[in-house]
């Protein structure tokens, strides 16, 4: 198998699942269950010092990192991300990537898991409200970009466009209000109308699956 992904259901690491599915890479998945404190143990933090998902086990080595994994496949898989031939091209798809790992996913975290940034239910639910409000005008940003789409890039689909997804998963089923937003709400319905995404997705929902049968599986939202 040339790839191992360490997942786990729902979390980013769905983003490089949706990837390797759409490169038609060999790859196989290991379930990293948090509730087992799995991602801190010795072996896990041996291959990912930060305890976090995804990990992706390459020929070449061990590779965490969301934007540093994208750019691996789309290296080895060219047309997962626009050409990156001079350098002003090479960081504009970075900072892309790095818009929805710096600024989008934090502000995801704080939806999804305020009571990890603060305690008492007044201040975790000031958490969870200013996060909603700052996400905002990224998600107004997000839907212009999209446009008509059909992709963040035009007419080709990229990893951007798992990213983005995700974090239109991430949101909207942690309660953030999508209406005013419906070009991203087109383009989530694209995404999983498209094969790849679809086998991502079955696969996410195997691990889920997998968890629940175990009695480790927080909700899936
Ligand atoms: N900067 C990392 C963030 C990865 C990350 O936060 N992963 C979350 C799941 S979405 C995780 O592993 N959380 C477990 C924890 O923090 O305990 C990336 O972009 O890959």
């Amino acid at each position: 198998m040339t790839y191992t992904l360490y997942a786990a259901p729902g979390a980013c690491s769905r983003v490089p699942m949706m990837a390797l599915e759409e490169a038609g890479a060999e790859f196989r998945i290991e379930l990293v269950r948090f509730m087992k404190g799995a991602h801190r143990s010795p072996d896990y933090l041996a291959l990912n010092p930060a305890g976090k998902v995804p990990l992706l086990v390459t020929p070449d080595g061990p590779l965490s990192e969301n934007v540093a994994i994208a750019l691996y496949l789309a290296g080895r898989y060219p047309g997962l991300l626009p050409a990156m031939d001079d350098a002003y091209a090479a960081a504009q798809v970075t900072a892309n990537l790095a818009f929805c790992s710096s600024t989008l996913h934090p502000i995801v975290t704080r939806i999804r898991m305020p009571m990890f940034m603060a305690d008492g239910d007044e201040a975790v639910a000031s958490v969870r409200e200013k996060a909603m409000v700052a996400m905002a005008p990224f998600a107004k940003l997000v839907d212009e970009k999209i446009g008509e789409g059909p992709w963040w890039y035009g007419a080709d689909w990229s990893i951007q466009d798992a990213y983005v997804y995700w974090v239109w998963f991430r949101i909207t089923g942690a309660g953030f209000d999508g209406t005013p937003y419906p070009n991203w709400a087109a383009h989530a319905a694209r995404m999983e109308a498209r094969d790849s995404v679809a086998r991502a997705l079955e696969r996410d929902a195997a691990l889920q699956a997998q968890l629940e049968e175990e009695g480790l599986a927080p909700p899936m939202r």
